[in-house]
């Protein structure tokens, strides 16, 4: 019996292919976890915006830290909680680059919350990947901040009791009352169109990135099937009915960048000159002329307390005659 006749795979049209900032690698994470999903939108958004050659993640620590193994673009490992301050160091250094966070919900809402609320006090450049599965995935299921009241954990067996264990955090909302935070919306993973949803988000918080706004995150709820005990359809059903119960799905914010902080490239030369030496906070108040004709300059650090003089090309330098009291307003 023959074959029957069609399209050989070299001629066979493309219908669907592996976005190329995909590192085409097979990834290590449980069958229904939301982790694939997401990188795989990432991925596509850093194709479509054609940016895949100049993009730095930085990954937090989670059951994504292996992150970068899949997308194929350069990626920046650190401690965790912390990624919201790389970025910010990788961003202010080299504009130029699109930089992105991927954080899980112990990463971002516990351990790295002073991170993530500075960086977005601070209207930084930068977009945040935030994926919330209520849980410490990596570590086996223990209780995060993002757990819902009455969801059983490693650590809360009888399931998260307020009286004793707090609330959980709704991240989008708390940035929300930020000055500096622009662009801010929640997602999910579940069903076809929500995934279509998740996508516009994503490529807009990188859009934004591109147009110098500030700061913005997608929240997404994620499915961690293995540690809620569920199978991978049903995690998929309680997202819908009861996790986005709490955290409801949608645009948090979306407004114009009222904090430019975020547009200033690079310090001022001044700035680089003068406070690099040793002070970071220091703040010129006087310039003035030595005995030699030097340029000489007074800086106050740390509000104002103490001080001291340094010449032009950084030579300490402390006039006797100096009264300190002149100084004092
Ligand atoms: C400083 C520090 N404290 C604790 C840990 C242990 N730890 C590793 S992953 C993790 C939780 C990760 O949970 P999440 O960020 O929600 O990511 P998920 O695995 O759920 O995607 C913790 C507590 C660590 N690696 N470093
Ligand atoms: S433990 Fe949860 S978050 Fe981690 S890979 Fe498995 S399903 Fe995903
Ligand atoms: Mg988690």
């Amino acid at each position: 019996m023959t074959a029957p006749a069609g399209p050989s795979l070299q001629t066979a049209p493309v219908v669907v292919q592996h976005p190329g900032s995909w590192a085409c690698a097979t990834t290590h994470y449980c069958p229904g976890c939301g982790h694939g999903l997401i990188h795989r939108l990432v991925a596509n958004a850093l194709d479509e915006l054609g940016v895949r050659e100049r993009t730095v993640g930085v990954a937090g620590v989670g059951c994504a830290i292996l992150i970068y193994n899949y997308l194929d673009v350069d990626f920046q490992e650190v401690p965790h909680g912390r990624a919201p301050a790389a970025a910010t160091g990788v961003k202010r250094a080299r504009p130029d680059l699109v930089v992105f966070t991927y954080q899980g919900d112990g990463d971002l809402a516990a351990i790295g919350t002073a991170e993530i609320v500075h960086a977005a006090a601070r209207s930084e450049n930068i977009t945040v990947i935030y994926v919330n599965n209520c849980v410490y995935g990596m570590t086996g299921g223990q209780m995060a901040p993002t757990t819902l009241v009455g969801q059983r954990s490693e650590t809360s067996p009888e399931g998260r009791d307020p009286t004793t264990q707090g609330h959980p955090i709704r991240v989008a909302e708390m940035l929300a009352t930020l000055d500096g935070a622009v662009y801010l919306e929640r997602v999910s993973v579940t069903h076809p169109e929500n995934i279509k949803v998740a996508y516009r988000a994503v490529r807009k918080a990188f859009t934004y990135q591109l147009e110098g706004k500030g700061f913005s995150l997608v929240e997404f709820l994620s499915p961690c099937p293995t540690n809620w005990g569920m199978k991978p359809v049903d995690a998929m059903r309680w997202i819908d009915e009861t996790v986005s119960a709490y955290y409801p799905l949608g645009v948090i914010k979306d407004r114009e960048p009222v904090h430019l902080a975020h547009l200033v490239q690079q310090p001022p030369t001044a700035f680089r000159e003068d406070y690099m030496h040793g002070f970071r906070y220091e703040t010129v108040t006087q310039a003035t002329e030595d005995e030699l004709g030097r340029r000489t300059r007074r800086v106050h650090p740390f509000g104002r307390r103490g001080g001291r003089w340094v010449s032009v090309d950084g030579e300490e330098y402390r006039p006797s005659d100096h009264d300190d009291a002149e100084d004092e307003d």
